[in-house]
């Protein structure tokens, strides 16, 4: 089998790498380890960054985002029972948009499927070579037969556990970490969400989160320690611990039910430098991790992959390989933005197990200058809706 570029994974960024040059007139295959349907069965991101939003309409798929996604202006803040709204419209003339993942990676897969493009899905024991060639090649096993593609490059968009990562030889490869010592408690439920915007919550007792999917679907967190079992939660014990951490008002109108999914995420930062090793590019959470706090996951993997999409198709059409030089660079400048970011905005709504009293007023001082002066709201409503790419 041959092929422009192999795609290493079916998450949201190699679907729509696929899709972006796919659109643009260039072959790709995608080889999977999971099925379609343990893909979409992972309850991930829900707020889009208007840069992405753009990205989908370029990959014309955004024709059920726009029917069916919440467009919103703006978000919550809380502090010990004190709430505040960050009105990005009015600060910056931007917004977001909640819509799942899990919908953005079913519009693509429907896309993809619908064009006829390829992808292996269930593919087993996948191997990169000669990367460092003209000649890169990707070999799996599927039903049992060991295969091989022929390829001009690789896109490792295998996500933080793939193996296109740790394909890069010792030495090449530089890491920065920083894990954080607790976890975010999520459910996910079908009962309206308490507001129409998504509630950030600093409590003593920890962070909480109030999100949503749809305007009959929400979803909630509640940060805790990194040894935690979701089995030591039940729906009760959940929503007590919610209440608990919200303003009075949010406490009062929650509209609880039997969660539909329940699972615990650890809080991560990490990046890889560079993103480029011969003829394969790492894109998405194979490349960095974001603690979920500022929503920058997904739509880091978005930006990656439109930068990688411009790179190649100006390789193909041009015959420049400009872009493709310089995309760890391109790409790498917008990330540690988007690190520095998560972190700050991790690190003023989490407690953390060593916080003392002088930490949390600082805290607390950091959210009144948010509420207080224009300047703060505008930088956080800057970052919030995503940094230009
Ligand atoms: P993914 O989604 O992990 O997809 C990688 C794919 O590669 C496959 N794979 C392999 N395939 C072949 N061979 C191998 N050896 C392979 N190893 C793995 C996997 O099966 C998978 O299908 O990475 P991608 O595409 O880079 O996408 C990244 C996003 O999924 C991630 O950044 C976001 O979900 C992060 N995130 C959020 N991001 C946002 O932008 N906004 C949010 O509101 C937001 N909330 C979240 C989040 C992540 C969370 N969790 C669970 C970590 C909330 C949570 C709770
Ligand atoms: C979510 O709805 O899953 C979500 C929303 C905002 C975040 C993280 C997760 O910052």
């Amino acid at each position: 089998m041959r092929t422009k570029v192999a795609i290493i994974g079916a998450g949201p960024a190699g679907l729509l790498l696929g899709r972006l040059l796919e659109r643009q007139g260039i072959d790709t295959v995608i080889i999977e380890r999971r099925s379609p349907d343990y893909v979409l069965g992972r309850i991930r991101a829900g707020v889009l960054e208007q840069g992405t939003v753009e990205l989908l309409e370029k990959a014309d798929v955004s024709e059920r985002m726009h029917a069916e996604g919440l467009v919103h202006d703006g978000i919550e803040l809380c502090f010990d029972g004190d709430k505040h709204r960050i009105n990005f419209r009015e600060l910056i003339g931007r917004t977001v948009m909640v819509y799942g993942q899990t919908e953005v990676t079913r519009d693509l897969m429907h896309a993809r499927e619908v064009s006829g493009a390829q992808t292996i899905y269930e593919a087993e024991d996948v191997s990169l070579h000669d990367f460092d060639s003209d000649s890169p090649k990707v070999r799996f096993v599927k039903d049992g037969v060991a295969q091989e593609i022929a390829c001009d490059f690789i896109a490792g968009c295998d996500g933080y556990h793939g193996v296109s990562r740790s394909s890069v030889p010792d030495g090449a490869l530089k890491t920065f970490e920083r894990v954080y010592p607790f976890g975010w408690l999520g459910i996910l439920v079908d009962r309206p969400p308490v507001a129409e915007e998504l509630i950030y919550a600093h409590h003593e007792r920890g962070f909480a989160l109030c999100s949503m999917r749809s305007p009959t679907r929400s979803r909630y967190y509640v940060q805790v320690s990194a040894d935690e079992k979701v089995e030591d939660w039940s729906d009760e014990r959940f929503w007590d611990e919610l209440r608990r951490r919200v303003d009075q008002e949010t406490a009062d109108h929650l509209v609880i039910g039997p969660s539909i999914e329940k699972s615990i995420a650890p809080l991560r930062s990490f990046v890889a430098e560079p993103l480029r090793f011969g003829r394969l590019f790492l894109a998405g959470d194979a490349a960095h991790i974001v603690p979920p706090t500022g929503a920058k996951g997904l739509n880091l993997a978005a930006s990656d992959v439109g930068c990688l999409a411009e790179a190649l198709v100006e390789y193909y059409g041009e015959k420049s390989s400009a872009g493709i030089d310089h995309y760890s660079q391109r790409v790498l400048g917008r990330v540690w933005k988007a690190e520095r970011f998560s972190w700050w905005m991790t690190s003023i709504l989490h407690t953390f197990p060593d916080t003392d009293t002088f930490a949390r007023r600082l805290q607390r001082a950091e959210f009144d200058y948010l509420v207080s002066s224009d300047a703060a709201a505008r930088s956080l409503a800057e970052n919030y809706t995503g940094l230009p790419f």
